[in-house]
């Protein structure tokens, strides 16, 4: 008889209190590593496998593997391998394919920095509260993408001129009433340069949880529109009817009461990501001496560039421009510094505040909405000066 099984026996009577000891270390050895190396993360949800990072770990540009975060709406599917792997074009095409991942790696290559950002992230913070993971800060994070254009792969299919949308499918399996997800994404998208179907992620090949061996990167788009464990892709004249698609990841089109019922034809598609800045240090909670504190983060727009970022150390009362660091990479977040000093023991708020280019500015207070998407309003730390 096995332990399970035992334990399986003994549940209800005072025996399985009585073998858990025994059993104890056993646990403790498998829980020791994280399945997916996420150790550093905090774990939202096991089976799918959802992990945020904690803000002390995305100060960096780009994003260690082992810190990025994890959205699986669906348990990872078991077979990853690049071996054996096919990726289906088929549809309004004049030539359906079947492109294994060396076909892939065969085309041109590009590598491009994107930020990818659930859309759900910062869910947490609304009010009233929506039901859904609830992500704080940290289900954002930027890496090195790198793989064949979309456009180079759909030319070679022949796209027809009645393609209008891509529909994108990952080899993840329902689980119980769960549809299957499916994410489409319009063509004047699908065929822009700058959008990919990655096989490596910071230089390697893509790990299992973050899509391996094929993953579709939409830069600046909300993250669900880069599928993972890519297998097959739809040319067709119609949106797709996936409930992913029709249902989910939709926002209002006019402002609403937080907690109203919105009708869905007074929603539309989620694409591109909103202004928002994140400040990576000081961290929440910090203690000084009276002196100067820097502080620093990243913004982020989407497929727009970040025009500036300003910083209040007095409850936005007064804001001041922090220094933008480095060039401007689109999809990529921008680096911001500011250096304020402290002089005498209080404590302080800090507030970031990122303008884009097209002059979208972060809102005081988020925007509520019935899925608590694209929460984007100004990020905050309080330090305490003694
Ligand atoms: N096949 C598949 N692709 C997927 C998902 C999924 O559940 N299945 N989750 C999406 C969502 S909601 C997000 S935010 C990103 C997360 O990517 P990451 O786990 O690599 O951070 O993947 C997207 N691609
Ligand atoms: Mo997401």
């Amino acid at each position: 008889m096995t332990r399970r099984e035992l334990l399986a026996l003994a549940r209800g009577t005072g025996l399985a209190a009585a073998l858990l000891p025994s059993l104890r270390p056993v646990r403790v050895l498998a829980q020791a590593r994280d399945p997916w190396g996420k150790d550093a993360l905090t774990r939202l949800s096991v089976r799918p496998p959802d992990y945020e990072t904690p803000v002390s770990l995305l100060d960096s540009a780009i994003t260690p593997i082992e810190h990025f975060y994890v959205r699986c709406h669906l348990p990872v599917p078991a077979a990853t391998g690049a071996e054996g792997w096919s990726l289906r074009i088929e549809g309004e095409v004049a030539t359906p394919l079947s492109l294994s991942v060396s076909d892939l790696r065969a085309l041109p290559a590009v590598t491009t920095t994107v930020t990818l950002e659930c859309a759900g992230n910062g869910r947490a913070f609304f009010t009233p509260p929506v039901a859904g993971i609830q992500w704080k800060k940290g289900a954002v994070g930027t890496a090195r993408w790198t793989g064949a254009r979309l456009a180079d792969v759909l030319r070679r299919a022949g796209v027809q001129d009645t393609g209008r949308f891509v529909h994108m499918t990952g080899a993840d399996r329902p689980l119980g009433t769960m549809p299957p997800f499916v994410r489409h994404v319009p063509m004047d998208k699908a065929m822009h340069p700058d959008t990919v179907i990655a096989y490596e992620m910071n230089g390697q090949p893509i790990p299992p949880v973050h899509g391996a061996p094929l993953r579709a990167i939409i830069p600046g788009w909300e993250g669900a529109y880069s599928m993972k464990w890519l297998n097959r892709l739809q040319v067709s004249a119609a949106a797709s009817d996936s409930f992913w698609v029709a249902t989910a990841y939709r926002y209002p089109v006019k402002r609403v009461a937080p907690g109203a019922a919105v009708d869905a034809k007074d929603m539309a598609p989620l694409t591109g990501l909103v202004v928002k800045s994140l400040i990576t240090t000081p961290l929440d909670g910090a203690a000084f001496a009276p002196g100067p504190i820097r502080v620093a983060g990243f913004a982020w727009a989407g497929e727009t560039d970040i025009a500036r970022v300003d910083v209040s150390t007095n409850h936005g009362e007064t804001w001041q421009p922090a220094r933008l660091i480095g060039a401007a990479e689109r999809y990529t977040w921008r680096r911001f510094e500011y250096q304020f000093t402290a002089d005498r023991p209080a404590s302080y708020l800090i507030l970031s505040r990122a303008t884009d280019a097209s002059g979208n500015v972060q809102p005081a207070v988020s925007h509520w909405n019935p899925s608590g998407y694209l929460w984007n309003e100004y990020d905050r730390v309080r330090v305490e000066v003694k």
